[in-house]
């Protein structure tokens, strides 16, 4: 059996296929990268399902035959399929406006804490649980299949939910990790739509004779955390219980790795999370809106070029203006400059007056996002926390990395920038018998990739008063 894995690995900004080799230790190329965005249709924002799928098609012939094949990607989103297996209509994006308000309406029929103590998942305005009440074709739906396990069922004809991902739907019970059957009937929601659940390491099939015939191999798939943060996570380089992580890309999700979820009445003011990981783990985290933010304003900036704009931000000054990175107003798509200055001027401060001084701001307030979330992590958990490893591509992002180290006042361990690639393919190694626990699966990760520590530094006064403008 050959010890190589591929990993298709959807982020909401990008698509990779990679492939891993376990011959000696563990070496990861990448064999395609697409972009990802929204595209807006007739008023709604749709993800561009097909063209993904064929973007995977291309990456899984680069990448040659493997033992077996994961898929992870962005949580919530999902298509339905009728009784004969075909999509109805395009997956929605979740940045879509067809949500709001509700949750709202579903916290005042069932009530916020019922819906706390039963999924144990922090309300944004996506989560699935929230989008099927919004949609319009739940009627005609016999399935429905969240991303990734579309992605599984295009490739061999297989429908299952992959567990991790399924915990971010809102529909499934954090403590026995099933679908929350008397939940889903409560909200009138047909439990027949919700297919058998699937753990990370468990056979999805072979593909289907059409799609070897396309890419030229065949190869079984297997389930992994098919929730990209719970592959990022399952990677992370820690060395013991006592750290925190950023698994930082599109969206900043901050928090720590538990045994068991904490569902107390503060853990639900806070709006923290317990997401199913690999293992039975729980990562209690919340969503911090990542560098979307800073994804927005380039796209605001045609023609900038992100190395330069940080270089300049570097040499701009301290906190010249932050703001909340977690405001609703900047979830959608749209003019993020334009939003930041808003923000601003209503929190009585100057806006930036350039484009590096908007990356300062953004970077500086992205960390006391990471900063809040790190510490409520703590304090509603109890866990203690020594590091905080920063994984995902904002690892590369030099500052971002200080200024949360800075912030948090806790050294930083950065990278790998691929820490889901490395989390989806060790869960196909493990299934191979190529590798144990979680703790073998961290340290082959350590011992593949240079990691950088940034230590604490600056003044702790200055980040103190820079959230009091805030939070
Ligand atoms: P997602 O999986 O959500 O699409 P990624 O983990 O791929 O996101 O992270 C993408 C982000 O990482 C980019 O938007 C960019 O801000 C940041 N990034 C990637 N490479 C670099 C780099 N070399 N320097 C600074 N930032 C980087
Ligand atoms: C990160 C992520 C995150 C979800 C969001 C929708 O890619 O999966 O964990 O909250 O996308």
């Amino acid at each position: 059996m050959s010890r190589r894995f591929a990993a298709v690995d959807l982020g909401a900004s990008s698509g990779r296929v990679m492939l891993a080799d376990l011959s000696g230790g563990l070496s990861l190329t990448e064999a395609h990268r697409f972009p990802n965005g929204p595209v807006r249709v007739g008023g709604r924002l749709y993800w561009d399902i097909l063209g993904l799928y064929r973007e995977i098609l291309a990456g899984l012939r680069a990448a040659g035959p493997v033992s077996s094949i994961g898929v992870d990607s962005w949580a919530v989103d999902y298509a339905l399929l009728d009784e004969s297996g075909a999509m109805l209509g395009n997956p929605v994006h979740y940045r879509d406006d067809r949500t709001a308000g509700v949750a709202e309406r579903v916290a005042g029929s069932v009530g916020a804490e019922a819906l706390y103590e039963v999924s144990g998942l922090q309300v944004l305005p996506f989560n699935t649980i929230y989008q099927l009440l919004a949609e319009p074709r739940l009627g005609d739906a016999a399935t429905m299949l969240m991303i990734p396990d579309l992605i599984g069922y295009w490739l061999t004809g297989e429908a299952g939910a992959e567990v991790t991902n399924a915990s971010t739907t809102g529909l499934l019970d954090v403590r026995t990790r099933e679908w929350a059957l008397p939940l889903i009937e409560r909200l009138g929601l047909p439990a027949g739509l919700f297919p058998p659940l699937r753990q990370p390491g468990d056979a999805v099939g072979g593909l289907r004779r059409d799609v070897a015939g396309e890419i030229g191999w065949s190869a079984p798939v297997r389930a992994v955390g098919s929730h990209d943060t719970a592959s990022a996570v399952a990677a992370v380089p820690a060395t013991g219980p006592a750290f925190a992580f950023v698994s930082c890309g599109t969206w900043s999700l901050a928090g720590v790795e538990l045994p068991g979820p904490v569902l107390t009445p503060e853990s639900r003011a806070a709006n923290f999370t317990n997401e199913a990981g690999i293992d039975g783990t729980v990562r209690y985290l919340r969503n911090v809106m990542g560098l979307w933010l800073l994804q927005e304003c380039l796209r605001a900036w045609p023609g900038s070029d992100l190395g330069e704009l940080l270089k300049a931000a570097a040499a701009e000054r301290p906190f010249a203006a932050v703001v909340n990175p977690d405001e609703p107003a900047f979830l959608p798509p749209g003019d993020m400059p334009a939003r930041i200055a808003a923000e601003c001027r209503r929190t009585g401060q100057r806006p930036p007056a350039s484009p590096a001084a908007y990356v300062r701001c953004v970077l500086e307030s992205l960390a006391l996002g990471h900063r809040l979330a790190v510490r409520q992590a703590m304090e509603l958990s109890g866990r203690d926390v020594e590091v905080v490893h920063l994984v995902g591509g904002g690892s590369r992002n030099e500052l971002l990395c200080q200024f949360t180290a800075d912030a948090c006042g806790l050294p930083v361990v950065a990278g790998p920038g691929e820490a889901t690639t490395f989390g989806n393919v060790l869960v196909q190694a493990r299934a191979a018998g190529l590798v144990s626990d979680l703790a073998e699966m961290r340290a082959l990760v350590a011992a593949s990739r240079p990691l950088r520590r940034y230590e604490p530094s600056g003044d702790r006064a200055a980040w103190d008063e820079a959230a009091s403008r805030v939070f």
